[in-house]
């Protein structure tokens, strides 16, 4: 029988958040890399009211092994912006709706950096939560056989609910095509 990749062990992935008013949407992320089994480090630090800790907390990220950082930040959003700069590691962006403009301002402030300094930007609020997840996920994979072997039973769950549902909603069909 093939020998089950080992789990990796410290923290792959540190998922920063310019407040705590930002968790509740950014579960979905943290729960997606429960779900594979990617250890992940959470911490509240904001580019414009915590500028010296995002540093420091970058420094000491990238010494203990971390292979991707995930940033989620609502309105002026330059967490990601901020990490980016002082780091070589992958860096995805979460913009999240945490003013009247809806999220539109976190996602300009995240998505439009300039050349040579890149954030993977994610769409905004829980669908890119979730999607931080899965993309980080996929980056650590390539060092990883078990996140990888996670994320293949993932794919194949997904591919048997859809089927699933297919089957279900084509019941509802008044004639069939026979396709
Ligand atoms: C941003 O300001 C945070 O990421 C959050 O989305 C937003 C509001 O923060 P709080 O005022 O709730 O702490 O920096």
């Amino acid at each position: 029988m093939a020998k089950k990749p080992a789990a990796p062990a410290g923290p792959l992935v540190a998922i920063l958040m310019g407040s705590d008013s930002d968790l509740a949407v950014m579960e979905r992320c943290l729960k997606t890399l429960e779900v594979l089994g990617v250890p992940f480090e959470v911490s509240v630090l904001s580019a414009h009211r915590t500028p010296d800790e995002v540093e420091a907390y970058v420094r000491k990220a990238e010494a203990s092994g971390v292979e991707v950082f995930v940033c989620a930040a609502g309105g002026a959003a330059h967490l990601a912006g901020a990490v980016v700069a002082r780091t070589l590691l992958p860096v995805l962006g979460v913009p999240l709706v945490a003013s009247p403009l809806g999220g539109l301002d976190a996602l300009l402030a995240t998505v439009q950096m300039p050349s040579g300094v890149p954030v993977g930007t994610l769409a905004v609020g829980e669908m890119g939560a979730s999607n931080a997840g899965y993309l980080a996920a996929r980056i650590v994979s390539l060092n990883h056989p078990a996140v990888r072997s996670a994320l293949e039973e993932h794919r194949t769950q997904m591919v048997r609910g859809v089927l699933e549902k297919n089957a279900k909603v084509r019941g509802r069909s008044s004639a069939r095509s026979g396709a």
